[in-house]
């Protein structure tokens, strides 16, 4: 089965790493930048809850400053992007040279519109709704640190692909270790995983903290307030979620499992990058402008990240 990862940041290195060690996959990285070279030319490390080792003879890895390499190219059954929400249109379109005509994608990022963007892009027959829990940063150019166990949500959208199709790739997961379930409500998936990003980024960013100080009683207050105004608005959307009270034990578990995980909203503001505010806590902001909802905590922790980013200005 050939499977390609498509924007190896954090997460994506961690997929990387653990699928490059299931012997019926045929992995293909494509990154960049200085840790994407670092891994085309040395290989990639991962520490944390595992210490392993993947060469660069166990996986593909591509540069995006070389482009595609034509052995690639319309080849893939599955195709895993794994970037910033910001990318996923760019990374969409590189899928659509990749996947072979039968082959899935599914997107990774944190945020609402990414899976729309993605079924513009593919065609919504061959897009999964997909999200990780998994929490991994990058302590320097070839290294994922493998910061706390998660799982992995696959799920369907209306007229999408079905878990039939996602099984052999839900194999592969679950014999990586990165504990794969099946969802029959895919929107349903990315809404959740959104309402735990809107409580738990911002405020651990802002903050400066590791996730488990959100569990903390203040920080948990206001990260479980922050992520009940979103529940209202989905909700609102007809969104399936389950009650407040699982909503706060889901949140309390991730904190939990990803305690010693700096954030990706935290990681991007120390490396001066774009954060996902505006898929995130703006998105609710706006969403809930529509439908005369109103979201204070929302549009104060998006103010005030978005104000960090102009302090550290275009990048
Ligand atoms: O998705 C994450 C992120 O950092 O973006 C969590 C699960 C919160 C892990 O930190």
């Amino acid at each position: 089965m050939r499977v390609a990862i498509l924007g190896s940041g954090s997460l994506g290195s961690l997929y990387a790493a653990l699928l490059s060690r299931v012997s019926n996959v045929d992995l293909f990285v494509h990154g960049r930048g200085l840790h994407g070279a670092h891994m085309a030319a040395e290989g990639l490390h991962i520490e944390g809850e595992i210490d392993a080792f993947v060469s660069n003879s166990e996986a593909f890895f591509s540069l995006d400053e070389v482009g595609l390499p034509p052995v690639a190219v319309g080849s893939m059954d599955y195709v895993l992007l794994t970037g910033k929400a910001g990318q996923t249109l760019e990374l969409a379109k590189l899928s659509s040279q990749l996947l072979s005509p039968t082959g899935f994608a599914l997107s990774l990022s944190n945020g609402l519109g990414h899976a729309e963007t993605c079924r513009h892009v593919l065609g919504p027959h061959r897009v999964f709704a997909a999200t990780s829990t998994h929490g991994a940063w990058r302590p320097s150019a070839g290294v994922v640190h493998w910061a706390g166990r998660g799982e992995t949500v696959l799920g369907a959208l209306p007229g999408g692909p079905g878990q039939d199709d996602a099984q052999p790739l839900l194999d592969a997961l679950e014999s990586a270790g990165l504990s794969p379930t099946w969802s029959s409500d895919g929107t349903g998936t990315v809404w959740r995983k959104v309402l735990l990003n809107i409580a738990i980024n911002p405020i651990a960013a802002l903050a400066g903290v590791e996730n488990g100080e959100l569990l903390k009683p203040d920080l948990f207050s206001a990260a479980f307030s922050t992520m009940l105004e979103g529940a209202s608005v989905a909700r609102q959307e007809r969104v399936n979620l389950p009650s407040d009270e699982h909503l706060e034990h889901q949140l309390r578990q991730v904190l939990t499992a990803t305690s010693s995980n700096l954030c990706s909203m935290l990681q991007d503001l120390r490396n001066g990058r774009m954060t996902e505010i505006s898929v995130l806590n703006q998105a609710i902001v706006e969403r809930g402008e529509r439908a005369g909802i109103a979201t204070p905590l929302n549009q104060m922790l998006s103010a005030m990240v978005t104000a960090l980013h102009q302090q550290q200005g275009p990048n």
